[in-house]
């Protein structure tokens, strides 16, 4: 069958050229085509096309050469039959808006708790046919799509669940209320703070987009390894702003599901052309951009751009003038026509070529300023996510253009305030009520009643008709707990006996986890994710023993096929390699850490990376994994700002301990030794997977070698609490102190011990603190219980307790910055004295760099013989002493702290 000369050209051909010239070129080319219609034919006439565009792409060109004509991506002739209700949706939709405004106007009326309007304005559309036709619930064997609402579209959420009769009005009476009596709505989608109704933390603007590619990607692991078996497959739905698009986060990863093929992603991009300022791209077309950079990247891009009122008028507009003129304009000029009346728009954007003025000659003003852009319009959005949900072989992206602070009007619409308007006067509210035919009457209006119809109302049969069809309510988060049967501490019996030869706790770490991979039950749901440093830490044995995941398999022959451990990529790899994007690599914890909620299938994720990069680099992850309640270990190796000695500066961390112990719901950890690493996984495992905690674990590697002693009895406790006594000090010594170690640094303070002792007689206990923030916490629980009940007797902490009848003096010693161990030090008896490596860092032997920081055996001994005679318990001539003995320069250079 031969294709007619309009399916192979579309009704636009003419359409892009610009100016004389361009009208001659189009002209000419326009002749060509005839020509070669008529002598080659249609599908030959279409190869030649397909070859000429194909050699054009090829030459270096701006984004732009990877764009369409600015019109929907779907033409009307293409466009399904819309199966919903229109009239009712709008009902129910307008419900929504009103509810949505009255939440957020109604709290900033008597506070100022903020919230946002516009923005779910410009997308109630765009959630709303998902909602009646796409998003499809849980069920018993079906996951749930997968949905990551834009944050501060939050009241629209609420809205729709006040209708479902999911919330009633007093939680909509509390919005951004949360302490208030009876509790109240979190300001954005929170899963800490509303556990059963959001699933996917959004707001911090980034985060939500690259988070669903790799729960996309993720899911294909899942049922890639076995561990899941859908019938079918659930959709990753990721709902973004536009101005949302310039984080890095958001369109750094976007490769990444082009490549392994996740067609099982759909983003939409509202296109409101605004952001919080003003214009996303005033002086451009920021649905041009986008799509160019997607198509550029291998993804579908669907646009939708024009509403079905505009079908008629391109239809009838054979000049092409109508397209060269959507396309001259910029996105201020088209934020222009929203502000202004329609006769601006009749004058400005048609008026440009008096030939367009005919177009429009039959609508008045008002109608021209009704004139919809795709994102309002019901029908094109449904074709839009058809067309979505159907594509194979590639993620789709919906460019969807909307109006911020659609329905406004005055009040706010697309105007550049738009963003910030939480307040409205009762004109605008009565404006707003007659728009969408709110059935509010006159002298209620002030008050802002929220609007619910009844139970037995049409609506609400509809509404929740539709989500009884696709499986029940999104969003919703279902937790059924599936107790793991992890391992218990006997199975990593051989830490408790130390080691002959000397070890890294990175070491350490990599055979335990090679022992857990091995475990019969849960060794499946371990997942190591590595940022492309494997062999950093010397897990490159685990790609042969585990593979490495790869949807593809593997197409090639590794070059060291021929070695014991060479690099394998496997369908069903169970290591997350996922190179060098720290960002991808947490967005993979989180996906793999929050299974047991997202899949009813607990994984146990191990991310273990340069710990430089982990907070420092992509802090905002690491909170939102205490939010999304992630479960799961991460590992900071090449910890220690004097242990990690060549690589200078930029990576030696003495502060990710810090980082990690500003999380609440982070157990930081910095183990001296294999047993202690060993234990706090243990305990770990069993709070996370049994008894169902919603905590994470961090924990600091180091790459020293050093003997790994066995270890003594009744430490665990002790170890899992944060501190316990490592090595009493001599017997008999008058003098007494107590030095705190942790880390590859414990080997200061042991043999600082031994020099004490010998030397000075100083009896001094070496004590291992395993979690200077853990011991913190427990402090300040028991004194803000004590605050509260002054007359009752004072509550103490596990420190408090265990430090009570010590004497002498207390130091600490760290390869961390001091702030790490005075995390503790009010509640350390007569105060603590802490060693620590404040200011940057230095390339040079570790001996150096602990002497140039003040951390090495030699500094642990003066500085615990100076915190001595602070507390007058020996003569200030014997730290001087001290000083010249060991060697130390009193005028060596420092490092600076400003
Ligand atoms: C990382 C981050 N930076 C800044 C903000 C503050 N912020 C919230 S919404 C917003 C503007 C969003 O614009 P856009 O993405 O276009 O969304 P729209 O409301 O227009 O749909 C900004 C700057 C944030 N939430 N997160
Ligand atoms: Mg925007």
């Amino acid at each position: 069958m031969k294709a007619s000369k309009k399916e192979i050209y579309g009704s636009r051909a003419s359409g892009t050229a610009t100016g004389n010239n361009g009208d001659k070129w189009s002209e000419s080319m326009q002749a060509m085509f005839e020509h070669s219609l008529e002598s080659q034919g249609p599908e030959r006439t279409a190869q030649l096309l397909e070859k000429l565009a194909t050699q054009l792409r090829s030459e270096p060109r701006p984004p732009a050469g990877q764009t369409t004509p600015y019109v929907n991506t779907i033409p009307a002739e293409q466009q399904p039959a819309y199966p919903g209700d229109r009239a009712i949706e709008r009902r129910i939709k307008s419900m929504m808006r009103w509810n949505a405004m009255a939440m957020v106007v109604k709290a900033n009326s008597n506070t100022n708790v903020g919230g946002h309007i516009a923005s779910f304005a410009s997308s109630a559309t765009l959630y709303e046919v998902a909602q009646n036709h796409f998003f499809r619930g849980r069920t018993e064997d079906f996951p749930g799509d997968q949905v990551y609402f834009q944050g501060h579209a939050a009241p629209g959420m609420y809205a729709r669940a006040y209708l479902e009769g999911r919330l009633d009005e007093s939680h909509l009476q509390n919005f951004r209320q949360e302490l208030a009596p009876g509790g109240g709505l979190s300001s954005y989608p929170h899963p800490y703070l509303m556990p059963e109704f959001w699933q996917f933390p959004t707001v911090s603007m980034g985060l939500g987009p690259i988070m669903s590619l790799y729960q996309a990607r993720f899911n294909r692991y899942l049922q890639a390894r076995g561990l899941t078996n859908w019938k079918t497959e659930p959709k990753v739905w990721a709902f973004l702003g536009d101005g949302e698009s310039d984080e890095p986060e958001s369109l750094g990863a976007i490769t990444l599901a082009a490549r392994e093929n996740l067609d099982n992603i759909i983003w939409v991009v509202n296109c409101n052309l605004q952001r919080l300022d003003g214009p996303v791209r005033g002086n451009g077309k920021i649905i041009q951009e986008l799509e160019g950079l997607f198509r550029g990247a291998g993804w579908n891009v669907v646009k939708v751009i024009w509403g079905t009122e505009w079908d008629e008028i391109i239809k009838r507009d054979q000049s092409g003038l109508l397209l060269k003129r959507m396309e001259e304009c910029v996105d201020g000029d088209y934020q222009k026509y929203i502000v202004e009346p329609g006769s601006y728009t009749r004058n400005h954007f048609f008026g440009k070529y008096p030939q367009l003025l005919e177009l429009v000659n039959h609508l008045t003003d008002e109608q021209i300023s009704k004139l919809l852009r795709g994102g309002h319009d019901v029908r094109k959005m449904y074709a839009a996510y058809k067309a979505a949900s159907e594509h194979k072989g590639q993620p789709t992206v919906v460019l969807a253009k909307t109006v911020k602070g659609y329905g406004l009007g005055e009040a706010g619409e697309g105007k550049n305030i738009s963003h910030q308007q939480k307040k409205m006067n009762e004109k605008e509210l009565r404006e707003f009520r007659g728009r969408f035919d709110i059935p509010i009457s006159d002298d209620l209006i002030a008050e802002m009643p929220f609007f619910r119809p009844s139970p037995d109302s049409a609506e609400t049969k509809y509404l929740l008709e539709r989500r009884k069809a696709l499986g029940g309510f999104v969003p919703a988060r279902v937790v059924r707990p599936v107790p793991l049967d992890v391992p218990k501490l006997d199975y990593f019996a051989e830490f408790a006996k130390g080691s002959t030869s000397e070890a890294s706790t990175t070491m350490a770490f990599v055979r335990l986890i090679t022992l857990l991979l091995r475990h019969k039950t849960v060794g499946k749901n371990v997942v190591p994710i590595i940022p492309d440093e494997a062999r950093t830490f010397g897990m490159d044995a685990l790609f042969k023993d585990i593979g490495i995941y790869s949807p593809k398999g593997q197409l090639y022959e590794p070059v060291d096929k021929k070695s014991l451990l060479y690099y394998l990529e496997k369908k069903d790899g169970q290591i997350l390699e996922e190179g060098i994007s720290e960002a991808g690599a947490m967005s993979s914890f989180i996906a793999a850490g929050t299974s047991y909620a997202s899949h009813g299938v607990p994984m146990i994720p191990f991310y273990t990376y340069y710990s430089m990069f982990g907070p420092q680099r992509v802090g905002d992850l690491f909170w939102l994994a205490g939010d999304i309640r992630a479960k799961g270990f991460l590992l900071g190796a090449t910890s220690g700002r004097t242990s990690l000695n060549g690589e200078g500066l930029q990576h030696q961390d003495g502060h990710s301990l810090l980082h990690a112990s500003t999380i609440p719901t982070c157990l930081p950890y910095d183990p001296a030794f294999g047993y202690e690493l060993a234990v706090i996984i243990a305990d770990g495992m069993r709070r996370m997977f049994v008894e169902n905690e919603d905590i994470f674990y961090y924990l600091a590697l180091y790459n020293e070698n050093h003997p790994m002693p066995p270890m003594s009895a009744g430490v665990e406790d002790g170890i899992v609490k944060g501190l316990y006594k490592f090595k009493s000090g001599y017997t008999g010594g008058k003098i007494r102190a107590h030095i705190f170690g942790s880390g590859s640094i414990m080997q200061s303070a042991l043999k600082a011990q031994v020099i004490l002792a010998e030397k000075y007689g100083v009896s001094a206990d070496v004590w291992s603190a395993t979690s200077y923030k853990l011991l913190r916490s427990d402090a300040i629980r028991a004194q803000r219980w004590n605050i509260l009940h002054p007359t009752l007797p004072a509550k103490k902490s596990y420190l408090e307790n265990l430090l009570a009848k010590e004497q002498g003096a207390f130091v600490a010693v760290s390869d961390n910055i001091r702030t790490v161990p005075d995390q503790i030090a009010p509640w350390v008896p007569g105060g603590l004295f802490t060693l620590g490596t404040d200011g940057f860092g230095r390339s040079d032997t570790r001996g150096r760099l602990r002497r140039f920081f003040g951390v090495d055996v030699e500094s642990t001994v003066i500085g615990t013989l100076y915190a001595l005679a602070e507390k007058k318990l020996i003569d200030r001539k014997i730290v001087a002493q001290a000083i010249k003995d060991l060697g130390v320069d009193p005028e060596m250079v420092q490092p600076q702290i400003v």
